[in-house]
C-alpha cells in the first residue's frame, strides 16, 4: 500500500484570534475569551486567550478572576464567547480545506484532517509546500492562522502539529514516526486518560517507545482486545484509521448579517437566496439529502429565534430550500414585529448513505 498523507490543521488560539480579527486593534494586547455565568460581574471561566495572555500564565478553564488578577496592570482585553461568529469562521476555512483535500473530517470546530496523498502524490516533501499554500490561502482569504502536523496517519499528524504551534508546520515522514513517538509522554496518546495512564505506569510504561516495546498480549490481558490493539498498534506509529467526512449527524447553514434591519420579506429573501445559494452549493458537493429546512433570525433587540419545516420527502433540491424558506419567513413576520438583523438558512437531517463506522473515539470511554 502506498503511504498516507494525512495532515491535521488546528487554528491557533482559535476564538481569541476571531476577536482579534473582527477588531485588531486588541491584537497587541492580552486577550481572554471566556464564559460568563452571570452570577458575579467575574464568574466564569476562561474558554481561550491569545499567547500574550498565555506569557501571563492565562489559559482555557481558569477562572475568570484570576486570569483579571493575572493581568492587572496591562491593557488586557476580556470577551464572551460569541459562537456564531466562530462558527461562521470555521465554516468558511473547512470549505477551503476541503478544495484541498480528498477528504476532509472535521474534528470540532478548529480542527479538521486532511487526506492529501493524492494531490501530493505521496510526497512529503511536496507536502510541505502543499501545507503552506493551504495556510496562505486561508491567510488571504479568511485572515486565520493555524498550525499544520503532517504524517502517515492520523494519530502521527495530529501529535505533530500539537508539537509546535503557533503557526506550525511539522512533517514526519514515515520512517521517522516510530521515533518521534518514542520519548513523548504515554498520555500523549489519543485515549490514554488518566485511568489508564496510572494503569501502565504501574505495568511500567512511561513513554510511547515504553508501551511499543511492551508485550501486546499482556496489554489485551489488561484494557481489553480493542483498546489493548490500539495501544501496540498507536505506540508502534500504525493507524489504518481513514480520514472521514462525518456529515450525516450535522446540518449545513449559512448566516448573513441585512444591508438594513427590516421587516421587509423580499428584503430579507433577497439576502437568504444568497445564503441558499452557498448552502445548496456545499450539500451538493457532499452529494447530501435533506429532510428539514430551518431560518434563523436575530432581531434588533438581539434575541435570536428559529423555525423549522420537516419534508415528506427527502430532497437535493434548491428550489425546496427557496420555496421552504419564503415560507418560514411569512409565517415569523406575520407573528413578530420587530425588525430583523441577521438571517440564517440551515437544511438538514441528512439521508445517509452508508451507515457510520465505529468511531475509535466511541471507545475511549474508559479513559
Ligand atoms: P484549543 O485548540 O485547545 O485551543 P486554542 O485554539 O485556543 O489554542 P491553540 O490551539 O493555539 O493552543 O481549543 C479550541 C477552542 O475551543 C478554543 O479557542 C476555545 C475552545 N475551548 C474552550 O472553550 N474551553 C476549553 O477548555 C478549551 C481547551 C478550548
Ligand atoms: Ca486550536
Amino acid at each position: 500500500m502506498q503511504d498516507r498523507v494525512i495532515m491535521l490543521a488546528d487554528f491557533d488560539y482559535f476564538y481569541a484570534q476571531c476577536e482579534e480579527l473582527r477588531n485588531p486593534t486588541i491584537k497587541d494586547k492580552p486577550v481572554v475569551v471566556g464564559v460568563y455565568s452571570g452570577r458575579t460581574e467575574e464568574s466564569g471561566a476562561v474558554s481561550t486567550s491569545n499567547y500574550i495572555a498565555r506569557k501571563y500564565g492565562v489559559k482555557s478553564g481558569i477562572p475568570l478572576f484570576l486570569a483579571k488578577r493575572k493581568l492587572e496592570g496591562t491593557e488586557s482585553v476580556f470577551l464572551p464567547v460569541d459562537h456564531e461568529y466562530y462558527d461562521e469562521i470555521s465554516d468558511r476555512i473547512m470549505r477551503i480545506f476541503r478544495s484541498y483535500a480528498t477528504s476532509l473530517e472535521q474534528v470540532s470546530v478548529d480542527e479538521a484532517y486532511l487526506d492529501v496523498t493524492e494531490q501530493v502524490e505521496g510526497s512529503f516533501e511536496k507536502a510541505r509546500d502543499y501545507a503552506q499554500e493551504i495556510k496562505a490561502d486561508v491567510k488571504n482569504q479568511v485572515g486565520i492562522s493555524f498550525s499544520v502536523g503532517v504524517g502517515p496517519n492520523k494519530i502521527v499528524a495530529k501529535i505533530a502539529c500539537d508539537s509546535h504551534k503557533p503557526d506550525g508546520l511539522t512533517i514526519v515522514k514515515p520512517i521517522e514516526a516510530k521515533i518521534f513517538l518514542e520519548s513523548l509522554d504515554v498520555d500523549r496518546l489519543l485515549g490514554v486518560g488518566k485511568k489508564t495512564s496510572v494503569k501502565m505506569t504501574e505495568l511500567g510504561i512511561k513513554t510511547v517507545g515504553d508501551l511499543a516495546k511492551f508485550d501486546c498480549q499482556r496489554l489485551i490481558e489488561v484494557f481489553g482486545k480493542v483498546m489493548g490493539i490500539y495501544f501496540h498498534n498507536a505506540a508502534n506509529a500504525v493507524d489504518n484509521e481513514p480520514v472521514q467526512e462525518q456529515g450525516e449527524a450535522e446540518s449545513i447553514s449559512r448566516i448573513g448579517t441585512l444591508k438594513q434591519d427590516t421587516h421587509d420579506l423580499e428584503f430579507i429573501l433577497q439576502k437568504t437566496d444568497e445564503l441558499t445559494g452557498d448552502v445548496f452549493r456545499e450539500v451538493t458537493e457532499k452529494n447530501l439529502s435533506f429532510k428539514q429546512v430551518a431560518i434563523y433570525v436575530v432581531r434588533t433587540d438581539l434575541s435570536s429565534k428559529s423555525r423549522s419545516i420537516t419534508l415528506d420527502q427527502p430532497s437535493k433540491d434548491k428550489e425546496t430550500i427557496r420555496r421552504n424558506v419564503r415560507v418560514l419567513f411569512e409565517k415569523f413576520l406575520s407573528e413578530s414585529t420587530l425588525e430583523i438583523r441577521r438571517v440564517g438558512v440551515k437544511v438538514s437531517v441528512f439521508s445517509r448513505k452508508e451507515p457510520r463506522q465505529k468511531q475509535l473515539s466511541n471507545f475511549f470511554q474508559m479513559g
